[in-house]
């Protein structure tokens, strides 16, 4: 099967599973599941939970990677939702879609991420119960990478650092912890969940692929919001630049940030070669994201 058609095969079953991982917008009260449900249908690509399959994949065996998947898109999901508040990004647009608060409220915005984190953590216990110890190390895994550390630590010195003169090291910082985080986590999830999931030598190489990886895909996405237009993307073009972020293309232009990309796509690459194992599909997702195009 091709790349092409592996991906699109793996992002259907994901949509599947979140569409049953999530409660009915039937059950009470309804508002908050329909709201939950409107961000995650929304669509999306599934990068992150496709991404804890190709770790998986690398040296497989039979336990399933799907949990994994699903409680990472849960993470992921509320942290697009409340980073398009208005005390955050105020964002109208997401996913194609009226962003959360948009289409509900914002109380309501607010409850449907905060519900969607325990979702996660809840699929986790319930689905590796009968390994405790790989359930306990993907919990660890998943709530240290959402944390003050990682993913809210750099979304909150995002907010802290709008508006500021761009410098490099706030923006390493940022990067690293808001986006490459949650990558790096993917990674290691699906790697954990597989046959050498134990080998903390290679458990460590697959991390920092993902950082590699990570910083990657944040430098294509400052790219693309100066590139491409809203109906592109599926959320408000041009949104960093006239929000006073600092990007990589605030900092340094679009020629470099294109360099950067390829830079840590190339690491990104060359690391995974010392994990060894069947590859070949994460090092053409690793390419595709370099070339994506929302
Ligand atoms: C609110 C705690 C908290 C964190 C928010 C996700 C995030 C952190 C901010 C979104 C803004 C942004 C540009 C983040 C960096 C890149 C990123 C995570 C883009 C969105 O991910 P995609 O492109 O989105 O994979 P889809 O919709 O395809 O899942």
């Amino acid at each position: 099967m091709n790349f092409q058609q592996k991906l699109k095969n793996w992002q259907d079953l994901l949509n599947l599973r979140l569409e049953q991982a999530l409660p009915a917008s039937s059950v009470q009260p309804e508002v908050l599941h329909q709201a939950m449900r409107h961000s995650m249908n929304a669509g999306g690509k599934r990068l992150r939970p496709v991404l804890v399959l190709a770790a998986h994949e690398i040296f497989p065996n039979p336990v399933d990677p799907l949990p994994a998947a699903i409680a990472i898109e849960c993470i992921h999901t509320y942290s697009l939702i409340h980073d398009d508040l208005p005390a955050m990004d105020n964002s109208d647009l997401r996913r194609g879609e009226p962003s959360c608060h948009k289409a509900f409220d914002e109380a309501t915005a607010i409850l449907a991420g905060d519900a969607l984190q325990p979702l996660a953590f809840e699929i986790l216990a319930n689905a590796y119960a009968g390994d405790p110890q790989l359930g306990l190390d993907l919990v660890c895994m998943l709530s240290r990478t959402a944390g003050s550390q990682k993913l809210v630590g750099g979304q909150m010195q995002d907010l802290l650092s709008e508006g500021n003169d761009p410098d490099e090291e706030s923006l390493s910082y940022i990067h690293s912890n808001k986006t490459a985080a949650m990558i790096e986590a993917s990674l290691q999830m699906g790697f954990r969940v597989g046959k050498e999931g134990r080998n903390s030598k290679k458990l460590t190489q697959i991390g920092r692929v993902g950082h590699s990886l990570g910083l990657a895909f944040q430098a294509v996405d400052d790219l693309l919001d100066v590139t491409q237009t809203t109906a592109q993307l599926g959320k408000d073009a041009h949104h960093d630049s006239e929000n006073g972020k600092i990007t990589w293309v605030s900092l340094k232009g679009e020629n470099e940030a294109r360099l950067l990309a390829a830079q840590h796509t190339e690491n990104a690459l060359q690391t995974l070669n010392a994990v060894g194992g069947d590859c070949q599909f994460l090092q053409d997702l690793i390419q595709y994201m370099l070339n994506r195009e929302f």
